[in-house]
């Protein structure tokens, strides 16, 4: 969808509405997202807006809009928006989220998790509960949380099969933390809009990036501007979704109950293809022309003691009692 089609006018009415009133008189809720409109982000909140329209027997609809183009294009902004109610459902990342929550990095942690099981004990588990109840004192109501991913490193530079190849590097990152992670490395981080990182790249302002495999560097076609990938799982990055508590606290119990089983199914529907996505991605990219490097256990450890440092600094950020509660419920995975 453009902007275009409201035209200047028409969208600034848009921005103003809380909820605006659709077709056929339904009540149409903004949800914003900061990827492109062929994302696995994308496609979650489409179903998340079909289901939502289902199960109300039409009285709510949702219409997305992609590329955080209701925050200006600033990534980061959109979950304070939806804290002060100016915008009514967010799809976002959790690294996104820190400006306004630090403690939300704790999910992004260097090599916090190995594996999807140790993820889901955590993201569908008591853990995430914790998250929940600091994004509802910031205006946010988390419904469900569903997938970006294991970040994977690219560049046009050469192979990374070690920390020492990270060293000189100048790579685009979309947060705080992941400057730190950077900075470890010995690589120079700059951080970025996701929407100005192809450009970014194609040009050879950076030489590299960071993202998921299925939700991002397939479906954004990363692999045009990109010839070089290495399977570091370096960090793992939940999205979740989630309305204004202006909007949801005015709402009667029955269509809160049909407004989070619609964002539970949605996000689940969007784990789903991710990780299919993710699991026959590196083959697809291969296809495409890309370089890529797995790196064994042990290389991994490497990055991993590497990246120490700023596991250090962040967890301190985010508090011993979150992360404890996020490391005894991986343990126990
Ligand atoms: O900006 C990114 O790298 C992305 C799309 O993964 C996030 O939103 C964190």
């Amino acid at each position: 969808m453009s902007m275009s089609r409201f035209g200047t006018a028409g969208l600034a009415g848009v921005l103003a509405a809380s909820v605006a009133v659709g077709a056929a008189g339904a009540d149409t809720l903004r949800l914003s997202h900061n990827t492109g409109d062929t994302t696995t982000w994308h496609k979650g909140a489409e179903k998340f807006g079909e289901l939502l329209a289902d199960k109300t027997g039409g009285d709510y609809d949702v219409r997305v809009f992609p590329n955080a183009q209701l925050s200006g294009g600033d990534q980061m902004r959109q979950a304070e928006m939806v804290g002060r109610g100016a915008l009514d459902v967010v799809v976002t990342s959790a690294i996104n989220v820190t400006p306004l929550v630090p403690e939300m990095a704790v999910f992004s942690l260097p090599y916090l998790y190995s594996n999807y099981d140790e993820v889901d004990a955590t993201t569908q588990g008591e853990p995430a509960e914790l998250l929940e109840d600091i994004l509802r004192d910031k205006g946010i109501e988390v419904l469900a949380w569903g997938e970006n991913g294991f970040r994977e490193v690219t560049n046009n530079v050469r192979p990374i099969t070690s920390p020492e190849d990270m060293q000189g590097l100048n790579m685009r990152v979309a947060g705080p933390m992941y400057i730190d992670v950077m900075n470890a490395l010995g690589a120079n981080p700059q951080q970025m809009q996701w929407g100005e990182t192809l450009t970014a790249l194609q040009q050879g302002v950076v030489d590299g990036q960071e993202n998921p495999i299925g939700a991002v560097i397939i479906p954004q076609q990363v692999y045009e501007v990109q010839d070089y990938l290495t399977t570091w799982h370096y960090s793992y990055d939940p999205i979740f979704l989630g309305v204004s508590e202006e909007l949801w606290s005015g709402l009667d119990a029955e269509t809160q109950e049909q407004m989070r089983a619609a964002a539970e199914e949605a996000m689940a529907y969007q784990r789903e293809i991710t990780r299919e996505g993710t699991a026959e991605g590196v083959g697809f990219l291969r296809e495409q022309g890309m370089e890529i490097y797995e790196p064994s256990d042990e290389e991994l450890n490497a990055f991993r003691e590497a990246t120490q440092p700023a596991f250090d600094e962040w967890a301190e950020k985010v508090g011993p009692e979150i992360v404890d509660s996020f490391q005894q419920a991986i343990e126990n995975a």
